[in-house]
């Protein structure tokens, strides 16, 4: 375990002062400290490859080094610009990766990110990105050597971490929380829509609890598909269904992730699948990673999705109207978007999709 102070006091030894990344559980703590750093020292990115290019840019204006940090399951957002750009041989740019290694061998994850986590390392060397992995505060002097072989050889350098090896969290879980508006909504919405509905939902709690107020309720309408990875994509799975199936298509999406890939509203809005339903669940965090803030808050989304091509917006706040909302929303020809604004906070002991392809066969039946 490494305190999460002594790691950020490395960083600051070898003169690392700008930090940019998208959120992960394992860097919650990380996270947390770096959420008190003013706007221009550390900058929440929507998606991996812009907080990697974010960093190149911050090196060109300030010969220092950036510091990026990513869950490895991003690694795919940021290959491009970090091959095609920051490689050694293309313009060599130095930078610190801190990278939330889920999966890593021998630990006990989910399978998506038992894949990732098995490739991590053999990806970082393919691109030629030495690294070291951090267990403990020894570690430290190591991480270190490290930044200095990035900066002399203005290279990007990374660094692993594992799951629990940060402490000293002061983070306030939003478990703690008793309303959680995002099961009152998943509850009303099951009851809700026709039986030959199919459903899309989004990485983290949306389809943890979807799967799970399914299965405790026995709720038969509609089949879900869970985006357990790819987070940022349930709406193109969701646009592609559309395109082919005759029934409505429901996209339960999260701000953060509506944000990691928001061209795809473009690709929607030119599509006019008349049966593309996109719901919104905007609570402006990343709640299932430590609530980190997205600033999805005072987006006008109505006047985005219009301008984009969407037919219908809708909007709700109050739990007592979802059923109103839903139902407006089933009736409107697409593609329509209703955003709820929803509270932090989840179900107790969240159960977990498993058996990734019998729900996959489920949902093509
Ligand atoms: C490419 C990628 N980057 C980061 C993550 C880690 N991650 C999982 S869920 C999540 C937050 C999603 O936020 P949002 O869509 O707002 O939903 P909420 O967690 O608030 O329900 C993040 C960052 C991931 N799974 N994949």
């Amino acid at each position: 375990m490494t305190n999460v102070d002594d790691f950020i006091n490395s960083l600051k030894k070898k003169n690392i002062r700008f930090f940019t990344g998208v959120p992960d559980s394992v860097l919650k703590q990380l996270s947390f400290i770096l959420d008190k750093k003013k706007s221009n020292e550390h900058v929440v990115a929507t998606n991996e490859g812009s907080a990697i290019s974010l960093g190149i840019g911050y090196y060109l204006a300030t010969k220092k080094m950036p510091c990026v940090y990513l869950q490895n399951s991003g690694l795919g957002n940021a290959i491009n610009p970090l091959i095609s750009i920051a490689h050694k041989k293309v313009y060599s740019i130095p930078m610190l990766l801190i990278i939330g290694w889920r999966g890593a061998p021998k630990s006990n994850d989910e399978p998506q990110h038992m894949i990732k986590g098995k490739i991590t390392r053999s990806l970082l060397k393919l691109l030629n990105i030495k690294f070291i992995i951090l267990s403990n505060k020894k570690d430290l002097k190591k991480l270190e050597k490290l930044i200095t072989f990035g900066l002399q050889n203005k290279a990007p350098v990374a660094c692993l971490i594992r799951k629990n090896t940060f402490i000293n969290s002061k983070i306030e879980t939003s478990e703690k929380i008793k309303k959680n508006t995002r099961e009152i909504f998943i509850e009303d919405f099951l009851k809700t829509i026709p039986k030959n509905s199919k459903i899309v939902s989004t990485t983290g709690y949306t389809s943890r609890e979807l799967f799970q107020i399914r299965k405790q309720n026995k709720i038969k309408n509609g089949k879900d598909f869970y985006m357990v990875g790819g987070m940022g994509h349930a709406s193109m799975v969701s646009l592609g269904i559309s395109s082919k199936f005759k029934g409505q298509v429901f996209c339960l999406d999260g701000d953060g992730s509506l944000l990691m890939h928001m061209g795809s509203l473009r690709t929607i809005g030119n599509f006019k699948s008349k049966n593309f339903k996109h719901i919104l669940l905007n609570n402006n965090m990343h709640e299932s990673v430590g609530g980190q803030v997205t600033h999805a808050k005072n987006i006008n989304f109505n006047k985005l999705v219009k301008s984009l091509g969407y037919k219908n917006y809708f909007k709700v706040n109050d739990e007592f109207n979802y059923v109103k909302a839903i139902n407006k929303l089933i009736k409107s020809s697409g593609p329509s978007l209703l955003e709820i604004k929803i509270n932090p906070g989840t179900i107790k002991n969240l159960i977990r999709p498993k058996n990734f392809l019998k729900i996959k066969e489920e949902f093509i039946k």
